[in-house]
């Protein structure tokens, strides 16, 4: 089973995550008075940052959310990384590049923003990379053909910025000027990849089947990627109080139905769900079930490619070792040239 770990110990009493915030971690008159400058931080919406005080069970929380975000970066590069040497032309390939590239840049902000919270970069790889660790499910299914190349920009990377937008009003400061970035960047994926998808349906029969053939298969799994109905999302309410969550899965996965119907009918595309239809009472649309079961046995570890993408990420990074190695190396030999400029820095 996956669960996630850390290697952030439990220091204090009392942060039940369950517990109203006024009564998260008081155990004295000193800690009462830092958790009442902590409330009213998040009560006037400014930012918490690293050298302030925090509920451990608010650190803890980030800790979980920000390494599983930046593990889904880093596999996430995956699924599309199997497509650069078979792009169809050098701009597809040059374009795929540079996605890619960013996807890790993202993983590097994330990793960065989750450090400043006490974890460290080695403990959340190897939490990753032994599989307590979570990444989101979306990674672990398999791109059969290059239009899906094209559906993970337009689809996943339109739900990844549906559900980042928010985070960029994250209460943890690290965490949110991070975001702000990655939304900029996420924003041209899910262009590029629409764009591509516009060019394959103005092509062949076959091209245009092949689009078709892939939005069948990532629909569904794009609208589990919101994560659990707020019904059953243990951690909701507690991470909305805090300010660190802005929008519900349920409310932004129907924020990402409605923004992307019409999208597909201006491809030429029908998403594969008989229950899709407008409800002019509620001004949204509604739509059918989602396969729950499917959805835990993925984030489970049981989902098509759970161990192709964890044994090609250990691979990648014990094939990147020497690199490591020699990075520090090369830093080391920096100091003792010049001790005093690596000081100043
Ligand atoms: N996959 O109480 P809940 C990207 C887990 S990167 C796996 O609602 P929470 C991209 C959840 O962790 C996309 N697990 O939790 C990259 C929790 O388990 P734990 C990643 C999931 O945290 C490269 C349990 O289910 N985006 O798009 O309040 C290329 C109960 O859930 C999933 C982020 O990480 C899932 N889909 O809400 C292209 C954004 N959903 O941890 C694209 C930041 C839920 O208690 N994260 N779980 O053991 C978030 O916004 C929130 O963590 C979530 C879940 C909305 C994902």
């Amino acid at each position: 089973m996956y669960t996630q770990s850390f290697n952030v110990p439990d220091v204090r009493e009392n942060t039940d995550a369950t517990l109203p915030l006024s009564r998260v971690g008081a155990p004295d008159e000193a800690d009462a008075a830092r958790q009442a400058r902590f409330e009213d931080k998040l009560s006037a919406d400014h930012k918490i940052e690293p050298q302030d005080w925090m509920p451990e069970a608010y650190r803890k929380t980030l800790v979980r959310q920000i390494s599983q975000h930046a593990h889904s970066e880093i596999v996430g590069m995956l699924p599309e990384g199997n497509w650069i040497s078979r792009a169809p032309s050098l701009k597809r390939k040059a374009i795929l590049i540079a996605k890619v590239q960013d996807e890790g840049g993202h993983g590097l902000y994330l990793y960065s923003a989750a450090e400043t919270l006490g974890t460290s970069r080695d403990q959340m790889l190897a939490d990753l990379h032994s599989g307590k660790a979570k990444y989101s499910s979306i990674f672990n299914y398999p791109t059969l053909n290059w239009a899906d190349v094209g559906v993970i920009g337009w689809l996943v990377d339109g739900a990844a910025i549906m559900n980042q937008i928010p985070l960029c009003r994250c209460s943890y400061g690290p965490y949110a000027r991070a975001m702000i970035r990655v939304c900029k960047e996420e924003s041209f994926h899910q262009r590029q990849g629409y764009e591509s998808l516009l060019t394959l349906m103005r092509g062949t029969v076959e091209q245009k089947a092949m689009v078709q053939d892939a939005v069948n298969r990532w629909w569904w799994k794009c609208l589990a990627m919101f994560g659990p109905p707020d019904s059953d999302s243990p951690n909701s309410v507690q991470g909305m109080r805090w300010g660190i969550k802005r929008i519900s899965n349920d409310d932004l996965r129907q924020k990402f139905v409605d923004a992307t119907v019409p999208q597909a009918e201006v491809l030429g595309v029908s998403l594969p769900d008989p229950e899709l239809k407008w409800n002019e009472a509620r001004q949204h649309y509604d739509f059918g079930a989602i396969d729950w079961d499917e959805f835990w046995a993925t984030v489970n570890g049981n989902g098509p490619c759970n161990k192709e993408r964890l044994a090609t990420r250990v691979k990648a990074h014990q094939e990147g070792q020497w690199v490591r190695e020699a990075a520090l190396a090369y830093a080391h030999k920096q100091t003792q040239k010049h001790p005093t400029q690596q000081e100043a820095a």
